[in-house]
């Protein structure tokens, strides 16, 4: 099987052009072309994640996987892990996809204790390395998984038990060595079971205190180890918990600043997640900017009608397209990129789906982009925002943003004007409009 081809009907995917009606093309991301003077290959920064892609059954809370994978034979086998990872390098590589990520127990089993556990991560993670330098595909984050194994029923770093908190500790120290030793740009902190059921077993402020001090210790332990990648927090307001404390991107900037750990971590803001906040992606990511802490994004999207994390693959390009428009904004991803935390439907089982998927998604990020762009260069939209707050380029705007006022000169003010009446329209239709003549 290992000489075998996993992917033996995918070819390796070129750029067509819009005109294209080939599936297996990009229609849109074509990696050398220059947007904004920049690649799009390097605006984009595609990543495929391990956990669904490669590891994903497709089962539901009512049925089993329907996942084919022949190159995968279901054991927990180191070989095993091997023989996928090759399969899953030999399809990134005939994607374009530069970039990848994994929890620790996506890519190897776990074994009869820690130690086993262990030293089953170094076995792949060798196998990992040879692919990364055959390939030149690049690990973008690295992550341990605290959330499947029952021992994390009650949380890790939050957990009532302070063995698990150890137990965590030491996961979460090896997936940070592994990722250095592949040479990871990032990690990732997704508290999957930090939160709680119910309140009526749970004292929260303990728990806060706990998670706080797991983070600094991971900060203390990357200094240590020379790991010059990014931490990333992924907020998410629930699911399997029925509360998380990374609730969303506000939640987790307050918590990092009362932490004192703003200037180590940025957030990983994922659609899905953004949406069962109750908020949209473009909020989160404004709240991210705006704290200047807007790291990377989990590129997927969810179901209007489904309230769960649906990780659906990222086809809506109105949603792309506001992304982008914050990504531009923020000139691009320094360590960060576009990782797809999506999973292809149950129905959709065959391997050829997740060809299928990925190229459905990078090219409606690509036209996103372009879109973004040409929002950009036609500049109505940032003109729009921009004159809607003239008021404070000078006069009392001024004097107030630039901190020369105070309640007494501003009741001087009014009272000399007399009122304040409303003098602009939001005109909401017509900027939505704007985006409809570039899409
Ligand atoms: C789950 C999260 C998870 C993180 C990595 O909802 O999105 O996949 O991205 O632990
Ligand atoms: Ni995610
Ligand atoms: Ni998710």
């Amino acid at each position: 099987m290992a000489d075998k081809e996993a992917f033996p009907d995918l070819p390796k995917i070129q750029y067509e052009g819009p005109k294209s009606k080939n599936p297996l093309a990009f229609r849109h991301y074509n990696p050398e072309e220059e947007v904004e003077g920049r690649k799009m290959r390097d605006h984009l920064r595609f990543s495929v994640v391990y956990w669904h892609t490669f590891r994903g059954a497709l089962a539901d809370p009512f049925g089993v996987g329907t996942a084919v994978r022949p190159w995968d034979d279901g054991s927990d086998s180191v070989e095993n892990a091997r023989r996928r990872a090759r399969a899953a390098f030999e399809f990134m590589e005939k994607l374009g996809a530069p970039y990848y990520a994994f929890h620790d127990r996506d890519v190897a089993p776990e074994g009869a204790n820690l130690k086993e556990t262990n030293s089953n991560l170094d076995a792949v993670a060798e196998t990992l390395k040879e692919e990364q330098e055959r390939t030149g595909i690049r690990l973008l984050w690295g992550t341990a998984c605290l959330f499947i194994h029952p021992r994390f029923v009650h949380g890790a770093a939050t957990s009532c038990q302070a063995d698990v908190f150890a137990y965590a500790a030491a996961q979460v120290k090896k997936a940070m060595e592994v990722t250095h030793y592949l040479g990871g740009e990032g990690y990732t902190f997704w508290g999957g079971r930090e939160g709680y059921g119910t309140l009526l077993n749970t004292d929260l402020k303990r728990e806060l205190d706990h998670l706080g001090r797991f983070l600094r210790m991971a900060v203390d332990y990357k200094r240590k180890l020379g790991f010059k990648g990014q931490f990333y927090i992924e907020p998410k307001p629930k699911e399997p918990t029925k509360h998380q404390y990374d609730s969303d991107a506000a939640a987790c900037l307050n918590f990092l600043r009362e932490q004192d750990l703003l200037g180590d971590f940025k957030l990983n803001i994922e659609t899905n997640h953004a949406t069962l906040a109750g908020h949209t992606m473009e909020h989160e990511l404004e709240v991210a900017l705006a704290a200047d802490a807007l790291g990377s994004i989990d590129a997927n999207m969810g179901d209007q009608l489904l309230g769960w994390d649906t990780d659906q693959f990222p086809t809506d390009v109105y949603q792309t397209t506001q992304v982008m428009l914050r990504v531009l904004r923020m000139g691009g991803f320094s360590t960060g990129g576009l990782n797809f935390d999506a999973k292809v439907r149950r129905e959709s089982f065959e391997p050829m789906d997740l060809a299928y998927a990925h190229i459905a998604g990078m090219d409606a990020f690509a036209r996103g982009l372009k879109v973004a762009a040409a929002l950009r260069a036609d500049g109505r939209l940032r003109e729009f925002v921009e004159e809607r707050y003239a008021s404070w380029d000078s006069g009392i705007g001024a004097q107030i943003e630039r901190g020369e006022a105070d309640f007494e000169s501003l009741e001087r003010h009014m009272l000399e004007q007399g009122d304040a009446a409303p003098r602009r329209s939001g005109r909401q239709e017509y900027l939505e409009n704007i985006i409809n003549q570039f899409i």
